[in-house]
Order: structure tokens, then C-alpha cells, then sequence
């Protein structure tokens, strides 16, 4: 990363552990994210194989039960939400001119805690295997009476993931608020930091519901409680709704950043600017207040009657608006610029149409007699990955391209870019597109295998031989990142794409300060601005003087450490024998983790200043 540092010497390692660099820590997220999205991957190549022929027996009904819970799982809470995070946190202080974060100590407690909630829910399979009621864990699945100890992990890891997640969003909700530079205007404002802004908003009211209903749950499996039972008086459709008010508004949360990088990778590669900024902008809003309100699509089996079901399919219709209000943009955007295909534009410009297929089979579902027919089949499976894949995913496969020379100094393989996509694109269609027909006819998701003579076992074929397809483009992108390491011409330029937005008005690499002096921003697009109507440099909106800088801190890696502890202590309560009594493991994280808290409230901690001369030292060296 940015050889341009003013800190001083530590280990490597040590620096890692204790940066609150908001740069760093996205090089962090991107990694933990990475792995995650791999493990993720492998599990749902197994699924594939055990469906690949009928009556297969590569794997039992409990393991697959397994895989698909961890698989659906890992994939919202530890691969997508962190690898939009790593983005979130790379671009977003430099779009608005910011040296970092609001609360970059903050930050790096977000990454800890979140990356110890994930581990803790990974260490289930040492301990009787992993949680296996689905990535909904509906009771009674999910009850004491039929979930083992998987569960528990699944209860308190997402448990103390989402404090993470949370930590994260409301610091990135006053960093949009309150770092911008002078004359960025919340409507000058890259589209990529609104989504951003408005995602962290989404997490504040979506996390919370998350975090209650998962209390309740623990308290249900580890305390005997009797929320969800019914026998004990306890509703079980309780659950699902509160799930569901999580559940939906988490499906926005991770594809309008997706949006936010389509909207960023498009103009630049067309060559104009975006369509329609300000509706895109109120799309936004739009899309994610609506998102609130249609949760029950999720439950029109239910029962809740037919009232409630058309009021929440008329809502849920509603977002079809917005979305193509968003969808038209992109096009007129495109339509007439000079566009070049390279991969970051093939992904973000393939997004368009799957993400419309995904949109579209969204609508039919939200047709509620229709939707009795379709639900729990493996049109919904369709259906989501699409949205998931086409959407997310490719959004952040263009964004990984588009960024990474900014991240690590040097650009990925174009060569290996365009194999990969091109396998990754016919893999996915031929994976996923065929599972619409297969649901239609009549295969129900979640289950382990199918009988022969069904008509099922060719499309099942076609769609593992896809998933490998797929497979080979992750292999390929992998392939690519350790090539380029060592391959690829290094970037001395500020912005090798000649791009719009403030992140490419920084040296490459970035020093650790991001700008020596705050820019003064002029217009929309100010970097593209100050090319045209200036003299293709940002004018300093303050004179250059030392630079205060925050002080790294082991205590958010000791503060997770200790929620991972206090986490494991609580799951040992339902264990049978245990080496040590369950409230010395609780006590031990506990201790950890508010001891770290009062360490950091008592111990003045006002960072330390890089004075002029080196500021000035490290700007002629980057330029
Ligand atoms: C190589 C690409 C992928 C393949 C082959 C794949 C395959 C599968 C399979 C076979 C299932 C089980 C379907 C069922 O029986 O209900 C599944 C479920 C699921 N997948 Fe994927 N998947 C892929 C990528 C992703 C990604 C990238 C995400 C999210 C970021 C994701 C999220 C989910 C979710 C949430 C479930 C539902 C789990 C549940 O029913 O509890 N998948 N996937
Ligand atoms: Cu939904």
C-alpha cells in the first residue's frame, strides 16, 4: 500500500492489526471478504454436485441442510455486506475530499467486531457441525427442541457481527454528514457516497430489528424462553416478520451500492456524465423507504389474509418505479457516449439486463395468487440469484476493476479481465436461468435430492455444469490478482482512466493523509470539472499547514477478541461438558471488552501532527 507513510516503525504485521487508516482497513475488509465469498463458493459447488444427477448420495439431507444455511449465510453476512464495506470504505472519504472517517478508531472496531462475529460462526462445524434451518432460521426449525448447538453460533456470531455492521454504518452516516469538503453540496455529492449515505441509514433500522429478534432467540435456546413456542404461548410467525423487516431492507443495503458503482463505472467508461443525476438520487430515497414496507411479500403463504397481502404486493410492485427510473438512466447514459468494453464497463454494463430479468421475476412473485404457486421452489431461487449475483456481484466485479489501481498501484490484466467475465456471464445464465424452468415444473428449493423420471435430471445437469463455469471465472480473477502483483505496469498517474470524481485527483499511491490540502469543490464531477473549465488541478480550499493524524490502536482488535470469547462462553452453556465453566469464558470476554472500553475512555489518546516539511517531502515524492 501507500509507501508515502509518516508513521513509525512497526511491524508489519502489527501496523495491520492496529491501523484505523480507512484505506487499510478496506484492504482488510476486501481480504476477510474475499475468503468468505470463497468458502461461501465451495460450499454451493458441493450442493451442486449432490444435485447434479437424481438420487444422488454425495452428501446427506443433514449436511446439505448445513451447506445451505452456511452457504446463504456467509454469502449476505461475511462475503457481500464486508466486500461492499471494503468499497464504502476506500472511496467514500476520498470522494469528499476527506482525509478519513469521522471516527476512524470507530472504523477499525467495526472491522474487528464484525470479522470475530464471522469467525465464531465459522467455528460451529468443530462443534457438531454448523446451523442447518436456513439463512431465515424460521422456528420452530430454529427452537431448542429441534436445532442443535449450530444454531446458538448462528444466534451469537450474527449476533456480534451486526454490532459491526452497525458500529460501521452510523460512522459512515456523520462522515457523509459532516466531512465533506467546502463546496461539496449533499447534491454534488458522488452517487456512490448517496448510496452509501442511504445504506447506512438502511443498516441503522435494518440492524436493529436483526439484533432484538436474535436476543429473543438466544433467550429462547439459551435461557428457556418462550417468545417463539407456541405451546408456552409464544408466536411463531413473531420471527418471521421481524426477520423479514431485517431481511428485505439487507437485500437494498447490498445492491444500492452495488447501483452507487454502476452509476460511477458507467459515465466514466462512456465518456459523459451521469443521466439524470438528481432522479437518480430521489430513486434512491425511493427505493429505500419502500423497502421498508414490503416485507410481507416474503409471507403471503402465511395466512395474514388477503388485505394485508395486497397492500404489501401493491408496495412491493411500487419499487418496480424507482428501479426503472434507475434502469433508463444507465442507458442514457450510455446511449451516444464513447464507450469503451473493457472489464470494469463489460460487468457494469451486463448488469443492466440481469439485473432487469431479476427485477422482473421479483414482480411476478409479488403476484400473490401466483406466488402460492411459485413460492419455496426454485424459481425463487432463480429469481434471487439473479438479483444477488447479477446484481451485486457484477457490481462489485466492476468496481473491483475500476478501483484497483487506485488500491494497490498497478491495474488488473485486461486479458484475464475479459476471460473471466465472459465465463463468469455464460456461467451464471446457464446456472441460474434454467432453475426458473426447473422451479416452474415444480422442484421444490431446500431440498437434498429429487427422484429419476421427473423430467429434472437434464436442467439439474446443465446447472452444476454452470456453477463450475462459474467457479473457473472466480479461479481466473484469483489467477489474475497474483499476475498483476508481479505482471503489471505500475500507475504513477493520479487518474489512469480519466475519470470524474475526487478519489482520482489523489496521487497514486495515496499518501496516508489522502490530501495534503482540502480541495475546494466546484461542481458535480469537480475532478472532471477542474479539467475542463480549470487547469486540471483541485484548488486548495485551505492553506498547507501539519497534519493532525489519528494514533493506531490494538484495543478494537482486543474489544472483538472479547466479544468473540464472551460469544463462545454463552453457546457453552448449551454444551454438555465443558473443560471450564461457561461464566469464566463469559467473564473473560466480558472483561476484555469493556476493559478495553474503559482503557479507551480514561487514556487521553490526541493523535500526533506530521509537520509541514514532511508533508511537503511526501508531496514531491508522489508527484
Ligand atoms: C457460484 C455461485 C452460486 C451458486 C452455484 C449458488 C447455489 C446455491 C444453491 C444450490 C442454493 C440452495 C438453493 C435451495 O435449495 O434453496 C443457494 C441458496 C442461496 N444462495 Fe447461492 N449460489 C451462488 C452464489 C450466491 C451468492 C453470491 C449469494 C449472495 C451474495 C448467494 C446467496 C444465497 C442465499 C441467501 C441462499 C438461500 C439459502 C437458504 O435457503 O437458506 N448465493 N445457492
Ligand atoms: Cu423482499
Amino acid at each position: 500500500m501507500a509507501t508515502a507513510t509518516a508513521t513509525k516503525d512497526k511491524s508489519v504485521l502489527w501496523d495491520w492489526l492496529t491501523t484505523v487508516d480507512h484505506k487499510k482497513l478496506a484492504v482488510l475488509y476486501l481480504i476477510a471478504g474475499t475468503l468468505f465469498f470463497v468458502k461461501a463458493g465451495m460450499m454451493a459447488l458441493f450442493m451442486r454436485i449432490q444435485l447434479m444427477s437424481a438420487e444422488n448420495d454425495f452428501l446427506t439431507g443433514q449436511t446439505f441442510n448445513e451447506l445451505i444455511t452456511m452457504h446463504g449465510t456467509i454469502m449476505l453476512f461475511l462475503a457481500a455486506t464486508p466486500l461492499i464495506f471494503a468499497f464504502m470504505n476506500f472511496v467514500i472519504p476520498l470522494q469528499i475530499g476527506a482525509r478519513d472517517v469521522a471516527f476512524p478508531f470507530v472504523n477499525a472496531l467495526g472491522f474487528w467486531i464484525f470479522f470475530f462475529g464471522g469467525l465464531l460462526l465459522s467455528v460451529s462445524w468443530f462443534f457438531g457441525g454448523g446451523p442447518d434451518a436456513g439463512w431465515t432460521a424460521y422456528v420452530p426449525l430454529s427452537s431448542g427442541e429441534y436445532a442443535d448447538l449450530g444454531l446458538d453460533f448462528y444466534v451469537v456470531g450474527l449476533q456480534v457481527s451486526g454490532i459491526g455492521t452497525l458500529v460501521s454504518a452510523i460512522n459512515f452516516i456523520v462522515t457523509i454528514i459532516n466531512m465533506r469538503a467546502p463546496g461539496m453540496t449533499m447534491m454534488r455529492m458522488p452517487l456512490f457516497c448517496w448510496t452509501g449515505l442511504v445504506v447506512s441509514i438502511l443498516i441503522v433500522f435494518a440492524f436493529t430489528p436483526l439484533a432484538a429478534g436474535l436476543a429473543l432467540l438466544m433467550l429462547d435456546r439459551i435461557f428457556g424462553g418462550q417468545f417463539f413456542i407456541p405451546d408456552m404461548g409464544g408466536n411463531a410467525v413473531l420471527w418471521q416478520h421481524i426477520f423479514w423487516i431485517f431481511g428485505h431492507p439487507e437485500v437494498y443495503i447490498l445492491v444500492l451500492p452495488a447501483f452507487g458503482i454502476i452509476s460511477e463505472v458507467i459515465p466514466a467508461f462512456s465518456r459523459k456524465r451521469l443521466f439524470g443525476y438528481t432522479a437518480m438520487v430521489f430513486a434512491t430515497l425511493v427505493i429505500a423507504f419502500l423497502g421498508f414496507m414490503v416485507w410481507v411479500h416474503h409471507m403471503f403463504t402465511v395466512g395474514l389474509g388477503p388485505i394485508t397481502n395486497s397492500v404489501f404486493a401493491i408496495a412491493t410492485m411500487g419499487i418496480a418505479v424507482p428501479t426503472g427510473i434507475k434502469i433508463f438512466n444507465w442507458l442514457f447514459t450510455m446511449w451516444g457516449g464513447k464507450i469503451t468494453f473493457n472489464t470494469a464497463m463489460l460487468c457494469a454494463s451486463s448488469f443492466v439486463p440481469t439485473f432487469v430479468l431479476g427485477g422482473v421475476t421479483g414482480v411476478m412473485l409479488a403476484m400473490v395468487p401466483v406466488d402460492y404457486l411459485y413460492h419455496d421452489t426454485y424459481f425463487v431461487v432463480a429469481h434471487f440469484h439473479y438479483i444477488i449475483i447479477g446484481g451485486i456481484v457484477l457490481g462489485l466485479l466492476a468496481g473491483t476493476y475500476y478501483w484497483y489501481p487506485k488500491m494497490f498501484g498497478h491495474k488488473l490484466n485486461e486479458k484475464l479481465g475479459i476471460l473471466m467475465f465472459w465465463l463468469f456471464y455464460i456461467g451464471f445464465h446457464m446456472t441460474f436461468f434454467i432453475q426458473h424452468i426447473l422451479g416452474l415444473i415444480g422442484m421444490p428449493r431446500r431440498v437434498y435430492t429429487y427422484l429419476e423420471g421427473q423430467g429434472m435430471e437434464t436442467m439439474n445437469l446443465v446447472s452444476s455444469i454452470g456453477s463450475f463455469v462459474m467457479g473457473a471465472a472466480i479461479l481466473v480473477l484469483i489467477i489474475n490478482v497474483v499476475y498483476s502483483a508481479f505482471n503489471s505496469e505500475r500507475i504513477t498517474v493520479n487518474d489512469p482512466w480519466d475519470a470524474r470524481t475526487l478519489e482520482w485527483s489523489t496521487p497514486t499511491p495515496i499518501p496516508e493523509y489522502n490530501f495534503a490540502q482540502t480541495p475546494q469543490v466546484r461542481s458535480l464531477d469537480p475532478w472532471f470539472y477542474e479539467k475542463v473549465h480549470g487547469d486540471g488541478t483541485m484548488k486548495p480550499a485551505e492553506p498547507m499547514t501539519d497534519i493532525h493524524m489519528p494514533n493506531g490502536s490494538i484495543l478494537p482488535f482486543v474489544i472483538g477478541l472479547g466479544l468473540f470469547i464472551w460469544g463462545f462462553g454463552m453457546i457453552m452453556i448449551n454444551m454438555d461438558d465443558t473443560i471450564v465453566p461457561p461464566f469464566l469464558v463469559i467473564g473473560t470476554g466480558v472483561i476484555l471488552t469493556f476493559g478495553s472500553m474503559l482503557i479507551r475512555s480514561i487514556k487521553e489518546d490526541h493523535g500526533y501532527h506530521i509537520p509541514l516539511e514532511q508533508v511537503k517531502k511526501i508531496e514531491k515524492e508522489v508527484s
